[in-house]
């Protein structure tokens, strides 16, 4: 029997990509059923050459569902997951709400799926700059521990949701047309622009989203002696994160093991060839399922490091696509129980 699934924000950029996604990868749900706040109840959503409409979430919304993935914003997850939970749905939850609880796992299929057997009802989708990051990571550190990590970001304004999207849009074009710029969303013009500013800034220094890279990474590679440290910046780019990630190791890699061990991973796409300048770009990778890596380079300031370069589509394997993919392997492993 399959399970019906509810989306929870399926009118949003993530839950819009999470029905794509399911539809993409045919999905064994016996219904999709797509919930929205209010505001769009009504709408209309495509799904397999249908039109779903979208519903209302109430408290009482879960009721015969056996899995909810959620990608409507932090206060929703926090109140509704363990509704949903409660009513018998296995919850895959794509806000912060819940990442560090230890009681929830905080999955990546390709890195920890055996954290899915301690699921408490609801299981966390890790920040989009982590998950790239972390698939690839795993093979080096399965293979000569890591020690230390030194990252920067470079994340699309697609992170921030559909009104980004938009003021990046609206400000390039007012630009061209040489008129002035208003910055509603971010605190300064992104078109043509870098801010070294991504979420809220914390008493250390570091803003939120640096310190979910650090915190979350331990958490996923299940080893807290990871050292991480990380600048993240929001760059003018609609879709794709790009990582330039430093690494050290306590046992000595070479680049072409490491390009080798990185191409054998399910997951990882490496392309690697300078000389005919071939590297992951943001642009190619939009739209794309895998983590690209490229740039791959032995740190020669240190005896046991390694340079590399990261883009992901933070939107499908950032969100979306890890979400759908943590609700397959629940299925592969019997840990749903379908009503
Ligand atoms: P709505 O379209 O009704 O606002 P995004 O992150 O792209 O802004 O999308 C957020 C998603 O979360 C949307 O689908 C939004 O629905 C949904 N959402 C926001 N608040 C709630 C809520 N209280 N209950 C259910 N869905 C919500
Ligand atoms: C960004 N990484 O690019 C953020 C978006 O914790 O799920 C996702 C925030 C999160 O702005």
């Amino acid at each position: 029997k399959n399970p019906r699934v509810a989306v929870v924000g399926a009118t949003g950029a993530v839950g819009r990509e999470m029905l794509k996604v399911l539809e993409q990868r045919d999905f064994p749900a016996s219904e999709i059923v797509p919930f929205s706040s209010a505001r769009s109840a009504g709408t209309k959503v495509p799904y397999k050459g249908e039109e779903l409409t979208v519903i209302e979430l109430k408290e009482d919304s879960f009721e015969g569902f056996d899995i909810a993935l959620f990608s409507a914003g932090g206060g929703t997850s926090t109140k509704f997951a363990p509704i949903a939970a409660k009513a018998g749905c296995v919850v895959v939850d794509n806000s912060s709400a819940w990442r560090m609880d230890p009681k929830v796992p905080l999955v990546v299929p390709e890195v920890n799926p055996e954290d899915l057997e301690w699921h408490p009802g609801i299981i966390a989708n890790p920040n989009c700059s982590t998950i790239q990051m972390v698939v690839a990571l795993k093979p080096i550190h399965d293979e000569a521990k890591i020690k230390r990590i030194v990252v920067s970001t470079y994340q699309a304004v697609s992170g921030t949701g559909q009104k980004a999207i938009t003021e990046l849009e609206t400000q390039v074009s007012r630009l061209f047309n040489g008129k002035d710029v208003v910055s509603d969303v971010y605190p300064h013009q992104i078109a043509f622009n870098c801010l070294p500013h991504i979420d809220v800034f914390e008493d250390n220094g570091y803003t939120k989203e640096e310190m979910k890279m650090v915190n979350e990474t331990k958490k996923i590679m299940g080893d807290d002696s990871i050292k991480l440290t990380a600048t993240a910046v929001r760059v003018p780019v609609f879709y794709g994160h790009s990582e330039s990630v430093n690494i050290e190791t306590e046992e000595k890699l070479t680049a072409v093991d490491c390009r080798n061990m990185l191409a054998n991973f399910p997951g990882i796409t490496v392309i690697d060839y300078p000389e005919k300048t071939h590297y992951p770009m943001a642009i190619d990778c939009a739209g794309e399922d895998d983590v690209f890596v490229g740039r791959i380079r032995e740190d020669e300031t240190i005896d046991n490091g390694i340079n590399m370069w990261i883009v992901s589509d933070n939107i499908r394997k950032g969100a979306a696509l890890n979400t759908v993919q943590i609700a397959e392997t629940l299925i592969k492993r019997d840990l749903v129980r379908v009503k």
